[in-house]
């Protein structure tokens, strides 16, 4: 505890201690007292009960009925699919069984991209887990399903209070035919910096083991370079590797040409070359129009060998007809997801790409009542997460004038509301545009789009305009990631940033153009391990060590979550949001055969410490916790 106390202290995290730290922070020697399970589990429930979720409004528990797990035959043996086709034949030759289906694959996206897009990527382990099996019986024809990777990681630790590795150790138990599909931010990992080369290759070589077999990996900025650790990692563990490029502008403008037809397929070329077992195409604001979408494919088609896998986003609405060209175009695969998960933000709905396709030889080879069946599912859970819904409620064909990417939308507008400029978004947006033209016209998507939200709202704060950052620009000082940016710490952007701008943004500052994580000291994971195990009090999981070397801070404030409330990814997820009402009562499976029955039964007035007592049963014996009242 003593190391826990010292590795969790915030001057220890900033690294603004010295040798008398230990000596002048009393705190250090202060030790939490230990609890057993079922009072950590209780003491959690008061708290969300009295003070509600963090980050969350508080608000009266809702009503939820079970939710519809559709009725599968659990002794039957789980149909094989795209996973056994890869452990017999390797990454080439399931690369070859793609390129030579008749109808369109899918990869159903509703376990990450989709509520990634539409949920703020808050939906829980519990919730996937309940039907994973199902969807294992129900969709054995899919290429995959991408489940892990992008903001998932980051946000299963940070907010959920869960561990993203048992995510997906779990997930496989329960579906071992379909291909387990993860986005890879290249030399970002699942994170929003470059990491060292090393930690890239424990990272993708970790995943691998746990089970992901397709990694789509993306440059932010598309820059080849910075994807090669990436691919080459993948390549080494015997995995698929889906080499990506993220799709910006609009071919069919003739008066944009930085990014045009033949940009696309050069780089294509270029992934091919580098190793890809599967070319991808990443669309992540839904930019590609139809038209665009069939000329960009066929154009691909004729130029690389390998197959194709298109991703969008279906903001503009136009989704299902983009995908429709695209597949007369000759696409090998498509991400949909499932109906009531699908849509603006999200991705276009698997069942109605199915109908638009019917009467074409390309309509793809799924069981159109199963997907219904699954589609219930999501709409009840969806509920659950009502409070992280982006408040879209029809297509927004604007998006081809901003190119936000569906996950920045929600989030931009967020940060915008936080530093009090919810009456200012339209300026966001439009400066959001003309910051993109100020930089040369960039990719954007996680981390380069965050550069030009940062900038953006940073330009509509303090009012400045683009004359204002030319005349005034060596005076002011910028957000960090568009000076990282400009440093050339998340790469190079084609053609390079403007460099009047990058001068004026670095104000003296070394620029490089080498890969940062080439620069970067690689991590000497024995010595992690040491420290880790010293401080976390128990053995170190090889999941841990690379969780925690990528993120540091965000794993350890979990450590301390779970060591003061326990592993609460058990609990039903109305309750883990909302706590309990008085007078109800929840099963809680904390292990296999082991459950436990609790009982809200009441709750005291608020003491002058403002503290409250909450009384509880627990597999009918009374208990009460004390839990502060921070209202
Ligand atoms: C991510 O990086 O998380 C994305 O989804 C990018 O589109
Ligand atoms: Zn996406």
């Amino acid at each position: 505890p003593f190391l826990e106390n010292v590795i969790l202290h915030k001057k220890f995290l900033s690294g603004e201690y010295s040798t008398t730290f230990i000596d002048q922070t009393p705190e250090l020697f202060v030790f939490p007292k230990r609890k057993d399970r079922g009072t950590k589990m209780l003491t959690y429930i008061g708290h969300t009960t009295i003070n509600g979720f963090e980050g969350m409004a508080k608000k009266k528990k809702p009503y939820f009925s079970k939710p519809p797990i559709p009725k599968v035959h659990h002794a039957e043996e789980i149909p094989g699919g795209t996973k056994q086709i890869l452990d017999k034949q390797g990454p080439d030759g399931l690369a070859n069984w793609l390129k030579e289906q008749k109808e369109v694959l899918y990869t159903d996206t509703t376990f990450r991209d989709a509520h990634q897009s539409l949920l703020a990527t808050r939906v829980r382990t519990k919730d996937l887990l309940q039907i994973a099996e199902p969807t294992a019986r129900l969709t054995p024809e899919l290429f995959s399903l991408e489940m892990w990777g992008g903001a998932t990681f980051d946000v299963a630790y940070r907010f959920l209070k869960e561990n993203p590795w048992e995510r997906l150790l779990s997930l496989r138990e329960r579906i071992p035919n379909v291909l387990f599909q993860m986005l890879l931010r290249a030399s970002n990992a699942v994170g929003y910096k470059n990491y060292p080369d090393n930690v890239i290759q424990e990272f993708v070589e970790k995943s691998a083991t746990a089970g992901i077999d397709v990694f789509r990996i993306f440059d932010s900025l598309n820059w080849l370079e910075g994807m090669r650790p990436a691919i080459q990692a993948v390549r080494d563990s015997n995995k698929i590797a889906e080499a990506t490029m993220c799709y910006t502008g609009d071919i069919l403008d003739a008066n944009r040409n930085k990014y045009d037809l033949a940009y696309y397929k050069n780089l294509a070329k270029e992934l091919e070359a580098s190793g890809a077992h599967i070319l991808g195409v990443k669309d992540m604001a839904g930019l590609l129009k139809p038209e665009a979408a069939y000329q960009l494919i066929a154009t691909l088609k004729e130029t690389v060998d390998i197959p194709i896998h298109l991703h969008t986003h279906d903001t503009s609405g136009n989704g299902i007809q983009m995908y429709t060209r695209a597949i007369q175009a000759g696409v090998d695969a498509v991400d949909v997801a499932c109906g009531s998960m699908a849509g603006l933000t999200s991705q276009p709905s698997a069942q109605t790409l199915y109908h638009a396709l019917e009467g074409t030889k390309r309509q793809p080879n799924i069981n159109i009542g199963s997907y219904e069946k699954l589609s219930q599912y999501w709409e009840h859970v969806r509920e659950y997460y009502t409070e992280f819904e982006s408040g879209m409620k029809a297509p927004h064909t604007e998006v081809y004038f901003h190119e936000m990417p569906g996950g920045q939308y929600s989030n931009l507008k967020q940060q915008a509301k936080a530093v009090g400029l919810e009456d200012r978004w339209n300026d966001v947006k439009v400066m959001f545009r003309q910051v993109n033209e100020m930089f040369g016209d960039l990719v954007k998507v996680t981390p380069s789009s965050k550069v030009v939200g940062d900038m953006a709202l940073f330009m509509v704060q303090n009012n400045l305009t683009e004359d204002d950052i030319y005349e005034r620009g060596e005076a002011i000082d910028f957000p960090d990631s568009v000076v990282e940016f400009a440093q050339g710490y998340i790469g190079q952007p084609y053609q390079g940033i403007p460099q009047e701008l990058q001068r004026i943004i670095l104000k003296g500052k070394k620029a490089i153009t080498e890969r940062p994580g080439e620069l970067l000291d690689p991590v000497d994971f024995v010595q992690l391990r040491n420290t880790l195990f010293k401080t976390l009090d128990r053995q170190v999981t090889s999941f841990d060590l690379i969780s925690y070397a990528l993120y540091p801070k965000v794993f350890m404030d979990y450590h301390k979550f779970t060591e003061t409330y326990g592993d609460m990814s058990v609990l039903d997820t109305p309750t883990f949001f909302y706590g309990m009402r008085l007078g109800e009562e929840i099963e809680v499976v904390i292990e296999q055969g082991k459950t436990l029955i609790v009982k809200l039964v009441s709750v005291s007035e608020a003491h002058p410490d403002g503290t409250r007592v909450v009384y509880f049963e627990l597999n009918g014996q009374s208990r009460e916790v004390v839990v502060k009242d921070e209202s």
